[in-house]
């Protein structure tokens, strides 16, 4: 049962500038340090097609699900502010943002995700 709002969600602190600063710093170099992360949700279909694609060409890639994540909405929100979109997955290849779940496939289909790998 919700409460008098309807509102289910457990209630989220509100994160301080300074705390949602380290989370883009940790964010940042997560995304330096890994040749390939994908910010999903385990329940989205796109981030199920950006993951199977990958899965093709290599298995070493980090996956953050952000739903059930403790700090999950804000750090899809600070992934909008750093990509231009909202949505998830939020996939990145050698620190760059190649965009969601159909911009995967696409790039693979055209054999350039697989470029990017090899780099
Ligand atoms: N065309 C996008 C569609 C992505 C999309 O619509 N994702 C949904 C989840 S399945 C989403 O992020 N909805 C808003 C949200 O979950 O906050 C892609 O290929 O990545």
């Amino acid at each position: 049962m919700g409460n008098i709002l309807g509102n289910q969600q457990p209630e989220q602190k509100q994160l301080s500038a300074m705390e949602l600063k380290e989370i883009r710093g940790n964010l940042e170099k997560m995304i330096k340090e890994n040749k390939v992360v994908v910010f999903s949700k385990t329940y989205c279909p796109y981030a199920l097609k950006a993951k199977k694609t990958l899965d093709n060409l290599t298995k070493n890639y980090l996956v953050i699900e952000l739903n059930g994540h403790p700090q999950g909405s804000e750090i899809q929100e600070i992934l909008a502010q750093m990509t231009g979109a909202s949505t998830v997955p939020r996939v990145f290849v050698g620190g760059v943002c190649i965009g969601g779940g159909d911009d995967t496939v696409r790039l693979y289909k055209s054999g350039e995700l697989e470029k990017m790998l090899t780099n």
